[in-house]
């Protein structure tokens, strides 16, 4: 049967808070958990990652996992070391503790930031493309990745990792119209990463059948998923104020863009 009771965490995040909105309408009952209040959600467990009891209870009797919650842009070693990767550890442990057979887990485009952008008649990058992590948290998707092969293969654990692109409301950058995955889209990649049958570990990029697409959305589709979005709406706009991206700056040269030369820092 399909998974009904989903954890979702890191849901007071901003893709949380669009999945929040979304997830109902595909027919889920979320359970929320973030280490910061939910607002307006007073059920919501608020818990670290660190916590192993919390989360153990957090997992125990949902159908499947959502696992947004971590550190979302670059950090010290240390702080990605405790969110990304011994968190998720933690994660999987619970699940593993109380039966949980499906996750579906937020990897990223900076697992592999460094792969060459395509240009011109350049093949659209494949899943399978070496991993080239442009951050110490890219590394930690690269990790997560890893762990969730491991629990496949030892513990049968499924695992959907969707390498997102960048999921927000709008695209606001000449390099988001290439990775951008709409809101609605994203909703339509979780719900098909967690009905679809028999996925023991995936891996699949995460955007909207964009114009201008720079990888390959052939195992996400397998699952089942039909993006609906494009961004080319945007493109006038955003190349009007902002330029085409120039092949000979770093920084619009590879897929993750401007993490590989100036990273925006976690705030917290
Ligand atoms: P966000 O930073 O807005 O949300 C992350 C949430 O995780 C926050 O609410 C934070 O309080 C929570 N969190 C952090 N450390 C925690 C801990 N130790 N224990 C419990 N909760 C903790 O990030 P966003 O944009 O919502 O991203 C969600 C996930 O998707 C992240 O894992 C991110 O790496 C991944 N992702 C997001 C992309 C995007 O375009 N939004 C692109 C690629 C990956
Ligand atoms: C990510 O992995 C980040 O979590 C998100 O904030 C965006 O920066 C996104 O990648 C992106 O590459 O645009």
């Amino acid at each position: 049967p399909a998974p009904r009771t989903v954890l979702l965490t890191g849901a007071a995040g901003g893709l949380g808070t669009l999945m929040r909105e979304l997830l109902p309408g595909h027919g889920y009952r979320l359970r929320l958990l973030d280490l910061r209040p939910v607002e307006g959600e007073p059920d919501a467990i608020v818990a670290d990652l660190a916590d192993r009891d919390a989360l153990r209870e957090a997992v125990r009797g949902v159908d499947a996992i959502i696992h947004l919650a971590g550190i979302s842009l670059e950090a010290s070693f240390d702080k990605i070391l405790a969110a990304n990767i011994e968190g998720t550890y933690n994660l999987y442990e619970a699940a593993r503790e109380e039966g949980v057979g499906r996750i579906v887990f937020a990897s990223s485009n900076h697992a592999v930031g460094y792969t060459p952008r395509p240009q011109g008649d350049d093949p659209l990058i494949p899943v399978e493309t070496p991993r080239r992590p442009d951050t110490f948290y890219g590394l930690s998707k690269c990790f997560g990745e890893d762990l969730a092969q491991l629990y496949w293969d030892k513990h049968g654990i499924e695992t959907v990792s969707v390498r997102i692109g960048s999921c927000f409301p709008e695209p606001t950058s000449v390099r988001m119209l290439s990775v951008w995955m709409s809101p609605a889209d994203g909703a339509r990649l979780f719900d098909a990463a967690l009905t679809a049958e028999n996925v023991g570990h995936t891996v699949v990029h995460g955007s909207s059948a964009n114009t201008r697409l720079w990888w390959d959305l052939t195992s996400a589709r397998a699952l089942g998923y039909e993006p609906q979005d494009d961004s080319e709406p945007y493109a006038d706009k955003l190349v009007a104020e902002q330029g085409e991206l120039d092949p000979g700056d770093p920084a619009h040269a590879r897929l993750g863009g401007h993490f590989v030369t100036d990273p925006p820092i976690w705030p917290y």
